[in-house]
């Protein structure tokens, strides 16, 4: 037979929800490619996958996990992803990098909405994929009941390729609907070849026709054999299976059970005879087959002791340690295995490595040695927006500046990850996708920089403004030895409208305050504004500037802008200051079995619904809009995730800011006044 890939090795990425059983299936995988020796368990902590220590002590993937092997002559790299909403961007990384994914799901019904988001990103970007139903040593759902959830999960028609043979209760094996061949399970090793049971028989020929009808529709000359009844050959269903696979329009589904070896095999064979090479995969994404060597990161990482490491594949040529990509020297190339690195002098087409020391290139980035990226190649979607926030602060006061240099550093190895200071708060807020994710961030600032740190729900940005218009007088005078000091100004303080801003009115005639001296007022006036009289910045009113006083002498800018500064403090306290909270528009996208919950969710929240749709292109999901204020968003991500079995999530965008009073208010100000 010949190498499918034409002899370039190929990556298979395994994705899908949260506990299917991912990294067993990967080290089934790496031990039937004769990477390792024996398997190992998260239970022992001696797997090739999860190697850092955050995801040693959680039992469960929190980055990708490489691994390589062989396979008949053929090279492969797999990818574990992790399953959990929270790194997702890391999965989705690594299925931009793959050649196929393989969506491993749960043989439990229930658990398998989970997958829908990983689903509809694959069918998005047109990436081959396969479903391996694992687990089916324990299932108790049968298989045509979980094609049934799992097409409603899928966009892409879903191809059945193997049905399991029953001995009572227990699945002892399985059919291969195109070969028509009937296997045995043999927990550790390959399966064995035997007679389709009678019992089998009849669930075979319907799901071997299902399978036909479905493949006709992507081919009209078995369309006409299907229809006339006529069998066709084996060989013309592969190629169409292969071909409708690689095209990402039908996606087969495998079933198995990867911890106790079950159809990984079988798994490795359809791998060999279907999954694209690199060259394929490449040109999918828009790259030319000639010209000269095409690397892309997928993965950066700032490794402990060997500084920054960026996970490449190449898509085109090869690239040598020691020479120029993107202006930066390679330092270093390294195939992966797990937590080891094995130094190599080169990389070829297909391969995945890690170089060392490329520090201005960054995820996503086309690496090539003329520095020019080929064009519209390799696009690379914008990260996921950031549904949940807190604030960070060093324990440590001395380790501020640290802090902010390794924060900056896991933002690039995560760019799901944003950092920001917010300036008006005096804090520094790092935002993501949730809880997991930032406790994980935390431990790899303990981990790998020695920091630790405190987090809090981040402050609300919240902003306060006045109803009535008032005159106000001040004068700043001081008589103290030689110079005195010399301000006197009239102002009128006046309401704008919600969202007009700040306006200052300079409506001074004949002098009374003296050109030069204006700008000095508006600045006091300003400087009041950053903090109100309730605690918060002023916004939404306009400072007329109409008469004032001067003294030739001890006049200056500094006593004017303290004289400004006084008419606000004195004046804005008797202009009915109001508290205005912001309030975000936010779009929740969920299965539609949990629109009800999460309406109830939104008026929990003191949210005012907009309205509901079915979300356009996700069968079965609604998009609930609605305004919820900011203060109630802070944990809406995790009682969304609650009653959606993690997939639900949302999308949000500052609205208006609207007023708030009564208990609610007075307590944000006592909060916001305790200290200051
Ligand atoms: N019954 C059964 N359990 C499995 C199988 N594969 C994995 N598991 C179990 O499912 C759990 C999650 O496995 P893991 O590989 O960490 O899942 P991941 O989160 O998808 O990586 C573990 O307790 C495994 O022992 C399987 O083939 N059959
Ligand atoms: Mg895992």
């Amino acid at each position: 037979m010949a190498n499918a890939s034409g002899g370039t090795t190929r990556c298979a990425v395994l994705v899908g929800p949260y506990q299917s059983g991912k990294t067993a299936l990967f080290e089934a995988l790496l031990h039937a490619t004769g990477a390792i020796e024996r398997k190992g368990t998260s239970n022992a902590g001696n797997m090739v996958g999860d190697a850092s220590d955050e995801a040693r002590k959680r039992q469960a993937s929190t980055e990708l996990s490489i691994g390589h092997g062989s396979y008949l002559e053929d090279h492969w790299v797999f990818i574990d992803t992790p399953g959990s909403v929270e790194f997702a961007q890391e999965t989705r990384n690594a299925c931009l990098a793959a050649d196929i994914a393989i969506v491993v799901v749960d043989s439990e019904a229930q658990k398998i909405p989970a997958c829908a988001p990983i689903l509809k990103f694959l069918d998005e970007h047109d990436i081959p994929r396969m479903v391996f139903i694992n687990k089916i040593d324990t299932a108790t759902d049968t298989v045509r009941e979980l094609m049934a959830v799992l097409q409603d999960a899928s966009d892409s028609p879903l191809a059945l390729r193997h049905v399991p043979i029953r001995d009572g209760e227990t699945i002892t094996g399985y059919a291969d609907l195109v070969s028509e061949r009937a296997y045995e399970y043999n927990p550790g090793g390959p399966s064995k070849l035997i007679q389709l049971p009678d019992t089998a028989s009849d669930r075979q020929s319907e799901a071997r026709a299902d399978l036909l009808e479905t493949l006709a529709d992507f081919d009209d000359s078995l369309m006409e054999k299907v229809l006339e009844e006529v069998e066709p050959e084996k060989t013309e269903l592969y190629d169409n299976l292969t071909e409708a696979l690689q095209n990402a329009l039908l996606v087969p589904v495998l079933i198995g059970a990867g911890e106790n070896d079950h159809g990984v095999q079988r798994l490795l064979k359809q791998l060999r005879h279907e999954a694209p090479s690199a060259t394929q995969t490449a040109e999918r994404r828009g790259l030319e087959s000639e010209g000269e060597a095409v690397a892309q990161v997928f993965k950066t990482m700032h490794a402990q002791h060997m500084g920054k490491m960026s996970y490449v594949r190449v898509w085109r040529g090869a690239i040598k340690d020691g020479e120029t990509l993107n202006e930066q020297r390679v330092s270093g190339i390294n195939a992966l295995l797990g937590a080891k690195l094995e130094k190599q002098s080169n990389a070829a087409a297909g391969d995945i490595v890690a170089l060392g020391r490329m520090d201005e290139v960054k995820t996503g980035d086309v690496l090539t040695p003329s520095g020019s990226a080929p064009d519209g190649a390799l696009a690379w979607p914008a990260p996921l927006a950031p549904v949940y926030a807190l604030a960070i602060s060093a324990a440590n006061r001395n380790d501020e500046v640290k802090l902010s240099g390794a924060l900056q550093r896991l933002a690039e190895e995560d760019t799901s990850v944003n950092i920001a200071h917010n300036a008006a708060m005096g804090e520094l807020i790092i935002s993501g996708q949730g809880e997991t994710q930032i406790n994980v961030l935390c431990e790899r600032l303990a981990n790998r920089f020695n920091l630790t740190v405190n987090t809090a729900r981040p402050s609300v940005p919240y902003k306060e403004t006045i109803k009535k218009t008032i005159d106000q007088h001040a004068r700043h005078k001081k008589q103290s030895g030689g110079h005195g000091q010399f301000g006197d100004v009239k102002v009128k303080i006046k309401p704008r409208q919600r969202g007009a801003g700040f306006e200052f009115i300079d409506s001074i005639v004949g002098g009374a305050v003296p050109r030069n001296y204006i700008p000095s007022v508006e600045d006091g006036v300003k400087d009041f504004m950053n903090r109100g009289p309730l605690g918060f910045e002023v916004v939404d009113l306009s400072v007329e500037l109409y008469d004032g006083q001067f003294h030739a002498v001890d006049s200056s800018d500094m006593a004017f802008k303290t004289a400004a500064r006084m008419a606000m403090s004195e004046g804005l306290p008797k202009c009915s200051p109001t508290l205005l909270e912001p309030v975000l528009h936010v779009k929740i996208s969920a299965p539609n079995d949990a629109t009800a919950r999460i309406q109830r969710i939104i008026t929990g929240r003191r949210g005012q619904i907009l309205g509901f749709q079915a979300k356009e292109g996700w069968k079965g999901w609604d998009e609930v809009e609605a305004n919820i204020p900011e203060s109630d968003v802070h944990d809406l991500i995790i009682e969304i995730r609650s009653v959606t079995m993690g997939a639900g999530t949302y999308e949000w965008e500052f609205d208006h800011l609207a007023e708030l009073s009564g208990r609610l208010a007075d307590q944000v100000i006592e909060q916001r006044n305790k200290g200051a």
